[in-house]
């Protein structure tokens, strides 16, 4: 008997700034019941799904309209009816939310997802890594991302854990664009990775790569499944969210890098593929079968140095 699991993608459209958490809560109860209906095992949102995409401002440095887009508890009150829907339905889900902690004795900022299983339980959590933007106000752009600025850089790595019988992993919006994000997880024998995203088609600092923002897209998520042989989820936050246009193009990827299922509007719209995680196995056991074929003496630099070095002029290798 393979080993299969429906998957929904659950694309949101923009979210307003005055937007209450419970208004987005009750658009994604909708699409929870959509995907139920669509036999689907388990629902995947997008990165900081509960709010509209707040990095995008500069505050001014007032902490506490900072801290009203965190979240302190999970499940909290506008929250748990997601919560609730999901173990009545007998789903998995997944979403990306602002979260705000108490540890080691003060008080941190993570862009944070987690898995939680039917029973309700969160099977897996993760604390985004690769934090793009800046830190400091850069009034030349049309609009802020300070992601470096609100959250700290994710403690907990890229993990993995077996739940419903699959190997699944988390990443989050920036993270896709990055191999190593891919290889962490695929060293860990990931068959299923689920990320979300707000990613505007504007990037301020290289406009002139504004026209390739869904190639791009499609381009690292692809890449990244068939390297290291897993499927992927990449669910957009999308539309002309605050005046910002975010692309979509929510899709979900088979471990051949082939999107079998894709997100055709800028709305909330649920996408659903079958996944038979036993062909993550094709992959993993021929082309992609590490431990037959990677040269990790080779390796060292990928780990050792974080920016490029350029080569000295001429003189042999
Ligand atoms: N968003 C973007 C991403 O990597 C970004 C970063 C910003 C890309 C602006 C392009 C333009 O998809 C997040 N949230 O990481």
């Amino acid at each position: 008997m393979s080993r299969q699991m429906i998957i929904g993608a659950a694309q949101l459209g923009p979210i307003a700034r005055e937007e209450p958490r419970s208004a987005v809560v009750k658009r994604m109860i909708a699409l929870m019941r959509e995907a139920k209906a669509m036999n689907c095992d388990l629902v995947a949102y997008p990165e900081l799904c509960l709010t509209t995409f707040f990095p995008r401002w500069w505050f001014d440095d007032d902490q506490d309209a900072i801290d009203a887009w965190f979240e302190r508890a999970m499940p909290s009150n506008e929250t748990a009816p997601l919560f609730e829907t999901a173990r009545e339905l007998g789903l998995f889900f997944t979403f990306g939310f602002a979260e705000l902690t108490e540890e080691e004795g003060r008080t941190r900022r993570f862009n944070t997802s987690i898995i939680v299983n039917p029973k309700g339980e969160t099977v897996l959590k993760y604390r985004k890594v690769h934090l793009p933007g800046h830190a400091e106000h850069e009034p030349w752009r049309t609009f802020q991302h300070l992601e470096k600025r609100y959250f700290e850089v994710g403690n907990l790595g890229f993990n993995v854990a077996r739940a419903g019988d699959v190997n699944m992993g988390m990443c989050i919006c920036n993270d896709r664009r990055w191999p190593e994000t891919y290889r962490v997880m695929g060293l860990q024998d990931v068959e299923l990775v689920l990320l979300g995203y707000n990613t505007p088609i504007h990037n301020p600092p290289a406009p002139q790569h504004d026209a390739l923002s869904n190639f791009h897209n499609q381009l690292v998520m692809q890449s990244g499944a068939y390297q290291n042989g897993t499927f992927v989820v990449g669910v957009a936050k999308c539309g002309v969210e605050e005046g910002v246009m975010q692309i979509g193009q929510s899709q979900i990827i088979a471990p051949s890098g082939e999107t079998i299922a894709m997100a055709h509007t800028l709305e909330d719209e649920l996408i659903v593929a079958r996944c038979d995680f036993d062909l993550c196995a094709s992959y993993k056991r021929t082309i992609f079968n590490f431990d037959a074929h990677r040269r990790t003496e080779a390796y060292g630099l990928i780990v050792e140095r974080t920016g490029a070095i350029p080569p000295a002029t001429g003189g042999a290798n």
